[in-house]
């Protein structure tokens, strides 16, 4: 078995070709034993636990299904795991010990749906997905997203696990809000603070056979915000966007400097104008580097990109940050990401 280290070295060979510019997904050949009706499709998301949300999605993909039920099953798969503190039931609270939960969902043709603060609901993506078909609006918040999340049936529980209230309890002592780099994967790995799988938020990007694509973004955000903080994820434009005939992007990391710099829509807007998305996502992350250059240096942001033709690209502020992607030659692809500085925080 190979160890961690060496798998994402041998698979950042790998990304070095995906993130080639011009590599065009669609036009490879099919591997061999690729299932029908796979031609093509592609799944991208954020950090190391992205493989198992990525197969989910790929359940759907493989049998011809649409990119936005794929990202909505990929990224309930972090939602549904009751080990972690950082998304959907379990995940760590606010600092008045509230779980509030992020998300946003984004069609081809624009469509697209969100919720903020939502508490209560552990599948925020899929209320999300009822915004975007069941109302005239984009983004609902707080009381109303819940009563909207009631009036459409969904089951409210108490989110705050007597786990994550005991580690809210403990940060209490200090109450010292200092966002942890890339303690998506840290916690991921060591099974710190309180279990093995301690996600954060998953961002994830699919194009279809049909040459549909979707994204889809959800969070318990940042611990120990403050009470009715809203990040990046369920903003469209910051945490996600995705134009059909362009591509997709989406984020994680510290929401507001994604917020700032409308990330996800730039890294559409500058692959329009034909950057690959690799390069995207670099010019991405330099202008929040530029613009507060020494805040940047203690925080990470990452973003992921896929163009139309699944072309990929990935781009971090710190080391650390990686991204999975799945499709018919392999389901559990691991990527390193590039970034801005080399410090290794993990
Ligand atoms: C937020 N961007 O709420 C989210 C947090 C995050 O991985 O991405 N964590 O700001």
């Amino acid at each position: 078995m190979p160890s961690r280290r060496e798998f994402l070295k041998t698979s950042m060979l790998a990304a070095g070709a995906f993130a080639a510019p011009g590599l065009a997904f669609a036009t490879a050949a099919p591997s061999k034993g690729a299932l029908p009706g796979t031609d093509g499709a592609r799944v991208i998301s954020t950090w190391d636990f992205g493989v198992p949300a990525n197969q989910a999605a790929w359940a759907v993909l493989a049998r011809g299904g649409k990119a936005l039920d794929a990202v909505e099953q990929g990224a309930q798969v972090p939602e549904s795991d009751l080990y972690n503190h950082s998304v959907g039931k379990g995940g760590y609270p606010d600092r008045d010990g509230h779980v509030t939960l992020d998300a946003s969902i984004m069609d081809f043709d624009g469509r697209c749906g969100a919720v903020a603060c939502l508490e209560h609901i552990a599948h925020p993506i899929r209320v999300a997905r009822r915004v975007m078909e069941a109302t005239p609006h984009v983004l609902l918040v707080g009381d109303g997203a819940l009563q909207f999340a009631r009036e459409q049936g969904f089951h409210e529980e108490n989110l705050l696990t007597p786990e994550a209230e005991k580690a809210w309890r403990d940060w209490l002592k200090t109450a010292r809000y200092k966002p942890v780099v890339n303690s998506e994967n840290l916690d991921y790995h060591r099974g710190l603070p309180g279990g093995r799988d301690n996600h954060d938020t998953i961002g994830m990007l699919a194009v279809d056979a049909h040459g549909h694509l979707a994204g889809a973004c959800t969070t318990s955000g940042m611990a120990w915000k403050m009470h009715g903080r809203v990040g990046d994820s369920p903003i469209i434009g910051a945490g996600l966007y995705v134009d059909g005939e362009v591509g997709g992007a989406t984020s994680t990391g510290v929401g507001e400097e994604v917020i700032r710099h409308a990330g996800s829509f730039l890294v559409v807007e500058l692959m329009r104008q034909g950057r690959s998305p690799q390069e995207a996502c670099e010019e991405a992350v330099r202008r929040i580097v530029k613009k507060r250059p020494d805040g940047a240096k203690e925080i990470q942001v990452g973003f992921i990109a896929l163009r139309r033709d699944g072309a990929v690209g990935a781009h971090a502020i710190q080391r650390g940050f990686t991204y999975a992607v799945c499709d018919a030659k392999k389901r559990d692809g691991l990527f390193a990401s590039p970034s801005v500085y080399t410090t290794s925080f993990s």
